[in-house]
């Protein structure tokens, strides 16, 4: 930060990660510009408006941000704003949160970034290490704010790292980083493939080792640092045969077997070596990997069970924000469900093409319920899908039809903001909409 004690610094979104960026600014006596497209802001109050060089709400102003020295940009705000854009062409400096805490962190960085799994890799992650007596803390795009982390006595930060993070960070070291997928998701944003990608790529930069998904080309390091292609078929890591079981493999040995871990599919699979392999680059023992994969609690919202009533299971899975998410979810669900398997899906797609569903859903699932704004363009796909007007009707739909046996799952493959607060949001009302049938 002593970097920029002399320079103007505008601080450009006053969200989580942008009110977390002013405190760490004042505390280092920088005095920052506050901008904010939108006229009001949760959290504003707890900024002391006689420290900060003024705030300044509403459109931004391109002239303005041009006389500054440096834009700290929050991820939800496209660098590409015409404003921002006006200022870099003036040579005005972008960065974002992650940048000033790669700027001046010395501990170590386990970096994970990818279109889905993300969270539960960053928090298996987290509790590998933990249970192997590391001092972990995991933070980012998982809800710590990166710089507020920095504020802790923790040995190593695993950080979950979103695409609209790694467009403003060019320093950050790291003992590993992994790309899990790469699936279509945020085109709104990216516009293509290619763009998103290059993106989920900056992950690599300054790493020891890349950890990329072999079966998915896109997320291979492109640059010639050590690298492993991870694998379920695997022989170093993967699933293997051991004592008649299919085993976790880690480092050519055994593990534990899949049946004692906590979370369930094989995409969780997946995300367990991956995890493995993170937390072992970090200094956690093999004794650690195997308590945290028996012990660990599925993260809410994520393929979570929340009622299992008359030999029904309806199956919380707001967290699928995209298409791909949501194929992991039927794909690892579809083997365990004897009945039918009912699928309520639709909201923000987020200029998605939704066509790679087509086939899954007509074949993996028996019956689709769609609500939101891109519901219409999901039933289209799927003959005989029913069209709701909300999450209650659709629960409603569902359960007139259901027998033992059967299985309902909300994996919208859209983001929720169309007609929630967020995904945790959609997921609760899913939860109460659900208790409330039997009333
Ligand atoms: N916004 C404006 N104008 C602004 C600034 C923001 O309209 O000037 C809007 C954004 O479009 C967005 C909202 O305000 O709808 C919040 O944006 P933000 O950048 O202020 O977000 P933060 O509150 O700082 O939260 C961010 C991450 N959010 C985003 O990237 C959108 C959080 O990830 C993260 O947990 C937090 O920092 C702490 O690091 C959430 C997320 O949705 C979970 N991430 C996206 C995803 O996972 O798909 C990328
Ligand atoms: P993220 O933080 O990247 O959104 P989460 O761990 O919260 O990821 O999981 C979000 C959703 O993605 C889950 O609900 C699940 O359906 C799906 N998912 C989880 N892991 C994977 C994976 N390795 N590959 C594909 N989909 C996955």
């Amino acid at each position: 930060t002593k970097l920029f004690q002399s320079k103007r610094v505008a601080v450009i979104g006053l969200g989580l990660s942008g009110l977390a960026t002013v405190r760490y600014l004042l505390k280092h006596g920088v005095k920052p510009v506050l901008m904010d497209t939108r006229l009001k802001v949760a959290g504003l109050e707890q900024v002391p408006a006689d420290k900060v060089d003024g705030i300044y709400l509403g459109e931004l102003d391109a002239n303005r941000l041009a006389q500054m020295d440096v834009l700290v940009v929050s991820p939800g705000l496209d660098p590409k704003h015409p404003a921002i854009r006006f200022a870099l062409a003036q040579g005005v400096q972008l960065i974002g949160d992650v940048e000033l805490f790669a700027l001046a962190n010395s501990k170590s960085v386990l970096a994970i970034t990818g279109a889905n799994g993300k969270s539960t890799v960053t928090r298996l992650t987290e509790f590998m290490l933990q249970c192997s007596g590391v001092h972990a803390l995991a933070a980012g795009n998982i809800g710590l704010p990166i710089l507020d982390a920095l504020n802790s006595d923790a040995d190593v930060f695993v950080l979950e790292l979103s695409s609209f993070q790694l467009d403003t960070t060019w320093s950050l070291h790291s003992k590993a980083a992994c790309i899990l997928n790469v699936t279509e998701d945020h085109m709104d944003r990216y516009g293509t493939m290619a763009a998103y990608a290059a993106s989920k790529q900056r992950v690599y930069q300054g790493t020891q080792l890349a950890i990329a998904n072999q079966a998915d080309p896109l997320t291979y390091c492109q640059s010639a640092v050590a690298q492993l292609q991870l694998s379920l078929n695997g022989t170093e890591y993967g699933v293997v045969q051991h004592q008649g079981d299919a085993w976790l493999q880690v480092d050519g040995q055994p593990l534990l077997a899949v049946r004692e871990m906590t979370l369930v599919g094989s995409h969780n699979q997946f995300n367990a070596l991956v995890s493995c392999v993170l937390a072992l680059q970090a200094g956690a023992s093999r004794e650690g990997l195997v308590q945290a994969l028996r012990t660990f609690h599925a993260l809410p919202h994520r393929c979570q069970l929340v009622a299992d009533h008359q030999g029904v299971r309806w199956v919380n899975d707001s967290k699928a924000t995209n298409v791909g998410a949501t194929l992991a979810a039927i794909a690892g669900l579809r083997p365990e469900v004897t009945g039918k398997l009912v699928l309520i899906a639709g909201g923000d797609g987020k200029g998605a093409d939704f066509t790679e569903l087509a086939q899954v859903l007509n074949t993996e699932t028996d019956l689709v319920i769609t609500l939101g704004q891109d519901g219409p363009a999901i039933a289209a796909l799927v003959p005989g899908a029913v069209q709701v007007k909300d999450l209650q009707a659709a629960v409603k739909t569902a359960a007139a039809l259901v027998q033992p046996g059967d299985l309902v799952l909300l994996s919208p493959a859209c983001a929720s903001l169309d007609m929630f607060k967020n995904y945790e949001d959609r997921g609760e009302q899913f939860a109460q909409a659900v208790q409330k049938v039997w009333l």
